[in-house]
Order: C-alpha cells, then structure tokens, then sequence
C-alpha cells in the first residue's frame, strides 16, 4: 500500500536528495552542511585516498569470485536501511538524533549493510555464480565530533558464502588464508568462540568456525598486505597490531569487531560476523553459511597514509590532492599545523537533551573549522538541573583562524544553540 508521494520519492532517489531543502515531515532533519557535500563521490574520484583504498581493497579479494559495486545515491528506505537487516523498531539507531531522515520513511543510508539484502538477492537470481560481494558507498550518521569521526563517511561492505554441501570446498578456502607466524603474531584473537554461546542453531560449531576463521584471516591478510605496502617513513609497521573483539548485530551471529593498534590507541576500524540464515532465505538463498564486514575506508586510510583528520578527506586545498597518485599508498606530509583556539560553552539542559543534536549544530554553524567537541564538566544541582560544559576546539585545516572569526563563530552558535535547541544558556 504505497501512496504515490511515496513511490515517487523512492522512484528518484537523487531528485528528492535535492529537494530536502524543504522539510517534508517532523522526521526531515538533513543540515546545510550535509546537503553541501551532496554529489563529491570522494569514493569514485580518481586519486583521492578513498578512491584509491576502495581499488586496493577490492584486488586483495580479486581471486575470490566476488561482485564489486559502487552505491551512488544515499537515499533508502527505512525498510532497507533497518528492517531488512532485522533491526528493532526501538534500536536507538533508527532515532532522530542518530540518522538523518529525509522523511519518516526514508533516510540517509547509515552503513553499507542497507544494501546487503539486495547483494544477496542478485547473487541469488545469478544462480550463485559468485561467491559474495563487495559494496562501496558514502554513509551519513550523528556522531561526536573529533578526529576520527564524522558525518559523512565510507564504508566497504563484503560477503561470502559457501554451499553447505560444500565441505571440502570450505576447508580448502580456508587453507588458502592461513597466516603465517610472523603475522600470526600481530593478532589477538579475543573471540575464539570457546565457551561462546551465542551462536545460530541451524549452523554447526564446525562450519561457525570455518566461517568465522575464514572471514578474520581474510581481512588480516588483506589489511596486512595493504599496511606492507606503506613508505618506510610512514606508519612504523613494527607497532601495527590487530585485536578481534566480540560484537552485536541483529544481521550477524557470532559478530566481531577488529581493532588496530594506531597512534598508541585501539582504533575500531570494522564490524563483521556470519550471516543470519535468515537473511539469506529472504533473498531466496538456500543452504548456505557466509560471512559479512563492514569496514570504516576513513579510518583505514588514515592509518595508512597518516592522514591525522578526517576532515582533510573533504578538503579542496590542492596541497592535500597533489600528494597522492592513485592506487599508491604514500605518507601524507602535513603542509602546516595551524594553532588551536577553544571556547566554552555551558548551558543548562533537559531530558530531551541528546547530544548528537549539539553536535550537528556545532557542525552547522562552524562547518569544518571544528577539530573536535569535549563534554568537559558536567553537573547536577540538588533540584535536579544538570549543566554541561563543552569545550569547542576550533583549527582550520586551511589557514590560521584570525580571533575575531572565532569570536563571531562562537556567537552564532551560543545564538544557534539558544533559538534551535530547548536548553538554557549559562
Ligand atoms: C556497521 O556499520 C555494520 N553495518 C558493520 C557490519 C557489516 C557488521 C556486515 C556485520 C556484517 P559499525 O557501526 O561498527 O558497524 O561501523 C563500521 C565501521 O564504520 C566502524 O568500525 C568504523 O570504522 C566506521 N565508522 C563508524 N562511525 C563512523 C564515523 N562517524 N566516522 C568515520 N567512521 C565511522
Ligand atoms: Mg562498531
């Protein structure tokens, strides 16, 4: 029972992409500063970082029998986006404050899984004649403020699968990615499935095993490869390490994430598990076990070209473009480090307080010239008011920010923040 607003709408996705301008209902929620970026595709411009680790990824799994596609328009449904994945009505990812809506029905893909359902139905309709998939897209989430976050972002989705009868052809694949010692000993493996429970019935332990060991060594093998391919006088491949950790989807069961030691800190770089059979029976997918990942391309491309922020992903300074030459890996070398200039800001707030919508009015108002936000103190009164304290650290990755721009950028977000959120100015 689709009203024709409705159809029409998911009929041209990119038109309405334009036309959210206007708010179409209380859910609309996409920001100037979104709709600005709208059609860059950084993932398919020839030489950019992204561009670039999307074709390295992708020939690191070239032998083994997958589908590659790009994903243009970031508009789905919330059927696509949520349900088809199994996603609970009440997951607070589906909330207003997580997900950009362009309606209540549809939105802003938040990650690459939104199109995992159809993936599967087009390996389904091809009769298997692949194996899986990989999918690379622009991804948009309300998220903090800081380095390694930001609201527009890429993600590459893999998947494989094997038939169930196929044993022997599972225990040979996974022969083909074993590790060896030396790299065996950059890994920990935190979630080796002993004692785990929380596994899918219809599998065996055997088949979660291959499957899961199957999908962590190919994505070791493949990052590994792409980490010896940096510069000596880049990231210091001696103190790259890899930790896999327990994860939760509604979509994968086991789930993993996989970290990677980065800067002196465990950097998340990717989300990963077997595959719900259920998924793969909606997509007319019989008697198969896989596995699926997500990875986060910023955050692997900034620990592989030392790229510090991930707001120089965005930059149309040339002293940032004309450093790289595609499908090269090459150390990023920083044109200048600007100085720091912070302001704070405290207010008073409500139950209805979220975060995020702090966040994205920051990112409206000062676009990229903020580094990141620090929730720096935080305090109840005995009646029971509570006051934040943010700390908004500003540095342009163009030029030095002159102190009266800060000054009037602080302005306009206290006046922002006062008129467009239900909080009080302190
Ligand atoms: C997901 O998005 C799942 N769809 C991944 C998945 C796919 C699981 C298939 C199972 C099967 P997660 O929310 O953890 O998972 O995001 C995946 C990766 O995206 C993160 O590990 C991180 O590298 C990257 N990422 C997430 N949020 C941001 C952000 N705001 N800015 C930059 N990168 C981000
Ligand atoms: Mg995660």
């Amino acid at each position: 029972s689709f009203n024709c607003k409705r159809y029409s709408l998911l009929k041209s996705p990119k038109i309405i992409f334009k036309n959210t301008y206007k708010t179409l209902d209380s859910w609309s929620n996409i920001p100037e500063h979104i709709k600005a970026k709208q059609g860059r595709k950084l993932f398919l411009q020839n030489g950019h970082p992204l561009c670039s680790l999307r074709e390295l990824l992708q020939r690191q799994f070239r032998d083994k029998s997958i589908n590659c596609v790009a994903k243009e328009s970031p508009v789905v449904s919330t059927i696509t986006n949520f349900d088809s994945l199994g996603i609970p009505k009440t997951h607070v990812s589906r909330s207003k404050s997580d997900t950009y809506y362009v309606d209540k029905d549809t939105c802003l893909r938040t990650h690459t899984s939104a199109h995992q359902l159809e993936e599967f139905k087009n390996l389904a309709e091809s009769k298997m004649s692949k194996k899986g998939f990989l999918i690379t897209a622009d991804v948009y989430r309300r998220d903090e403020v800081d380095a390694s976050h930001y609201p527009i972002f890429h993600q590459m989705e893999g998947a494989y699968l094997w038939d169930r009868n196929d044993k022997a052809g599972m225990l040979r694949d996974l022969e083909q990615v074993k590790l060896d010692s030396d790299l065996q000993k950059l890994v920990i493996d935190e979630a080796t499935l002993k004692d785990h429970n929380d596994l899918q019935d219809i599998y065996s332990l055997q088949e979660t095993q291959i499957a899961s060991i199957h999908l962590k060594n190919s994505l070791v093998l493949a990052i590994h490869n792409l980490v010896l391919m940096t510069p000596d006088n880049g990231l210091d491949k001696s103190q790259v390490r890899y930790r896999w950790t327990y994860d939760s989807f509604p979509f994968t069961q086991p789930s993993f994430q996989l970290e990677i030691f980065w800067k002196g800190a465990w950097l998340e770089i990717l989300g990963s598990g077997v595959v719900r059979e259920n998924i793969l029976t909606q997509a007319g997918i019989q008697n198969h076990v896989g596995w699926a990942f997500g990875i986060g391309l910023e955050r692997l491309a900034m620990i592989l070209y030392s790229i510090p922020d991930i707001r120089l992903f965005w930059t149309t300074d040339d002293r940032f473009h004309k450093q790289f030459t595609p499908n090269e890996i090459t150390t990023f070398q920083p044109y200048s480090k600007y100085p720091l200039c912070y302001k704070d800001i405290s207010f008073w707030i409500d139950e209805s307080f979220a975060a995020n919508d702090f966040y994205e009015l920051v990112r409206d108002v000062c676009k990229d010239l903020v580094e990141s936000v620090d929730l720096i103190d935080q305090y109840t009164t005995k009646a029971g008011r509570t006051s934040l304290c943010y700390r908004i650290n500003y540095r342009s990755m163009e030029k030095s920010l002159k102190n009266e721009d800060v000054d009037l950028l602080q302005v306009n977000l206290r006046k922002a923040l006062a008129s467009s959120l239900n909080i009080q100015l302190r």
